[in-house]
């Protein structure tokens, strides 16, 4: 499967086309708008989530309730188009018209894409790189995950992530969190946290940082269960799964890092604490008595739950903005001021659960079938019997 998402964020809509679902998927609009909803959400957020309620609107691929099996289209408007028709109109506009309408921007903010990308595509007006690199776009990519959500759940896997780290302020978690949990618990709290003890902790550090003009940034977990051993590959370094989730984590807006399992933590620790001891019984097959390497070895799932962490930074845009260079004058300005949130982690961890549930969606099909769900099911239910008495 593939997809390519287009529009600006202040732009008609946003669009995407997904190639490649096989047939048969059961799909609503309503599914999709369940997805963009938890998106829009979360302590933190900015003015642009009160003025819109993204909802989807499927244009192709599905009859019926039913993939087709050709391209999918969806469309999610942005209702805040109306305010800027003038602004972002595709049609020419006159010199004199352009002082007025353009709301031309050329204050690079810090920490965003603004100088590099008017510096690659030579714009002089940085609300043309600022347009398509905003945040916004993640509305498509969470729908498009909502698809692969539907695809996985067919299939028997559940994705879902809950936030760790926000601000400095940290869960505390002693045990390895399950879907049940983050859906009892995470899906309810404001922060997408699993433990309540700390939510409150969090609220006032983003309360704060508003205060104060800023922004803060975070840590999210996400857990996929029920993936079969052996989805991925140890053959190419480009076919390795866990390299594809990284790649993937590290492409949402913001995201600095990423890691798999205990990661970081494995570089302090011998050989004999680091892997997991393989075990073995009738009813469930292979597993593993702990779940260090997070799901993946060589490159491949091991069925035990997938464990991926990402780390997104502060938000650029700042109320209280740093010093930047205006590149008409070249004189040292304070940096432009967009609306924007305090702090978007928890709806960031909805975004990383898409991408997440994308690649793993993509790589069963790859692996048990293209055309038809029906196929796949059968396909994969066989395997699952054969690596359990392997
Ligand atoms: C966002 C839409 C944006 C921002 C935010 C996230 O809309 P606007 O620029 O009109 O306020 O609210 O994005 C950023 C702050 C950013 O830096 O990208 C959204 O739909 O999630």
């Amino acid at each position: 499967m593939r997809y390519l998402t287009a529009g600006e964020s202040h732009g008609p809509q946003l669009t995407v086309i997904i190639e490649g679902v096989p047939a048969g998927l059961t799909i609503t609009a309503e599914e999709i708008n369940g997805e963009l909803k938890r998106r829009q959400g979360g302590h933190g957020r900015g003015r642009r989530m009160q003025i819109e309620t993204d909802t989807v609107e499927i244009l192709s691929g599905v009859r019926h309730g039913k993939t087709l099996g050709s391209p999918i289209t969806l469309v999610v408007v942005n209702d805040d188009f109306k305010h800027w028709t003038k602004i972002m109109g595709s049609e020419p506009i006159s010199n004199e018209e352009e002082e007025e309408v353009k709301r031309k921007l050329t204050r690079p903010r810090p920490g965003h894409a603004d100088l590099n990308g008017a510096i690659k595509y030579g714009h002089k007006d940085l609300r043309n790189v600022l347009e398509r690199s905003s945040a916004r776009e993640t509305a498509a990519r969470v729908a498009v995950g909502a698809v692969a959500k539907k695809i996985l759940k067919e299939l028997g896997v559940e994705v879902a992530g809950h936030v760790i780290e926000i601000g400095g302020v940290k869960a505390t978690i002693e045990h390895h969190v399950t879907i049940k949990e983050i859906k009892e618990k995470a899906e309810i709290s404001p922060v997408r946290c699993v433990d309540s003890q700390v939510e409150q902790e969090m609220k006032d550090c983003i309360d704060e940082a508003k205060k104060q003009g800023d922004s803060v940034g975070g840590v999210v977990e996400i857990i996929a269960e029920g993936m079969p051993i052996g989805v991925g590959s140890y053959v190419h370094y480009d076919r390795k799964l866990d390299a594809k989730l990284a790649a993937a984590i590290m492409g949402i807006n913001a995201f600095k890092g990423v890691e798999i399992g205990i990661g970081f933590e494995a570089a302090s620790l011998p050989g004999s604490q680091v892997h997991d001891e393989i075990i073995w019984d009738a009813e469930n097959g292979y597993r593993r008595s702990t779940n260090n390497a997070g799901g993946f070895e060589g490159g491949m799932t091991t069925g035990m739950p997938i464990v991926v962490k990402g780390v997104m930074k502060p938000i650029p845009t700042l109320y209280k903005p740093l010093k930047s260079v205006d590149i008409m004058t070249k004189e040292v300005y304070e940096a432009s001021v967009e609306r924007s949130d305090s702090c978007a982690v928890p709806a960031a961890c909805v975004v990383a659960e898409s991408v997440v549930a994308w690649e793993l969606a993509n790589e069963l099909i790859e692996q048990f079938g293209k055309d038809q769900m029906k196929q796949i099911q059968e396909n994969l239910e066989e395997f699952r019997a054969y690596s359990k008495q392997f």
